[in-house]
């Protein structure tokens, strides 16, 4: 049986391949996508996600907006890495009537309420791949999705170092507040932070075998990840980018491509320096009502094998 999940996401260049990479594998039955802003303006990352849908052929698939600024902050977009569309670098395609996904008219909020309450307790699994606003939302309005839901596993944080800050991962300094809240929240949660997602690096070899399969989806991440590349390069002197969301969504397919360790997780939202920081408690033993883990270890070519099958299987739709 496929696992069923929503992906709430802010498409980003990684965002776009988690999404092919989900809509890619037969062990996941994407059954919603919702957008939010992040890595740039929820009018970008949404348009960035519906144009993404037909490279990949997800015509069935709905679409929702969410939120357009975090809970209490105000938004800081990611233009630098991920340039001024969201989505630098390939050719996007035009808007085309007949292909393209209608954004549905529900907000994405009660989209994620909704696609959780129609389906069996247990079965549906959240993966957040930018600022958790939505999500926060989404269970302060209908919390039974607190027990509805199988799992949140999200890309997002960081218990050694940050991104955004020395010590802050982007998605959850964008919305510290609303990462509170669903860090809080006593279902499972599993954070797939840097500390895992610096292990899942686009080298020239990896950009190379996904460029081989020769297909237009394959051909449009070969571009996404080269700019991913370069701007990786030039401001966080990476040698080759790491493909953060991907990762999360990989964790759901096959749970064997990281490794993980339960740990009390918090976000500190007052810190002089650390506003943003999660803070994961590693001391150990964890307690025994201890909800949240963190991912540590990355098994890359079971991941990339992942990304090439699904692109192979999405052929050229
Ligand atoms: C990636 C992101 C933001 C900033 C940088 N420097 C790199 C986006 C990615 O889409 C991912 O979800 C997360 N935020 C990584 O911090
Ligand atoms: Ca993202």
């Amino acid at each position: 049986m496929p696992r069923k999940i929503l992906l709430d996401c802010d498409p980003g260049h990684d965002d776009a391949v988690a999404l092919l990479l989900a809509h890619g594998s037969p062990e996941i039955e994407l059954l919603a996508v919702t957008t939010v802003a992040g890595n740039q303006t929820l009018e970008k990352v949404t348009r960035n996600a519906v144009a993404v849908a037909p490279v990949g052929g997800m015509a069935g698939v709905p679409f929702a907006a969410g939120c357009a600024r975090p809970l209490l902050r105000t938004l800081a977009v990611a233009g630098d890495i991920h340039g001024e569309s969201g989505l630098d670098g390939p050719v996007l395609p035009e808007p085309d009537p007949a292909r393209d996904v209608r954004p549905d008219p529900r907000h994405a909020v009660d989209m994620i309420i909704d696609t959780v309450l129609a389906h069996p307790p247990g079965s549906v699994t959240l993966v957040p791949t930018g600022p958790l606003t939505n999500i926060a939302l989404a269970v302060r309005k209908e919390p039974r999705i607190v027990e509805r839901v199988a799992e949140v596993v999200l890309m997002g944080g960081a218990y050694a170092r940050g991104n955004r800050t020395p010590v802050t991962e982007f998605n959850i300094g964008c919305d510290p507040e609303a990462a509170q809240i669903v860090f809080r929240e006593p279902w499972p949660v599993t954070m797939v932070g840097l500390d895992l997602t610096h292990q899942a690096l686009a080298t020239p070899a990896v950009v190379a075998r996904i460029a081989e399969l020769g297909t237009a989806p394959s051909r449009f991440v070969a571009d996404l990840l080269e700019f991913f590349a370069g701007t990786y390069r030039t401001l966080q002197g990476f040698a080759a980018p790491p493909v953060h969301d991907p990762c999360a969504v990989a964790f759901v397919i096959d749970p064997g491509v990281l490794t993980t360790r339960r740990a009390p997780l918090d976000v500190e939202l007052h810190g002089a320096l650390t506003t943003g920081m999660t803070v994961a408690d590693l001391r150990g033993p964890e307690p025994a009502h201890c909800h949240t883990r963190v991912a540590v270890t990355l098994d890359p070519e079971r991941f990339w094998d992942l990304v090439v099958d699904a692109l192979a299987r999405i052929g050229d739709p």
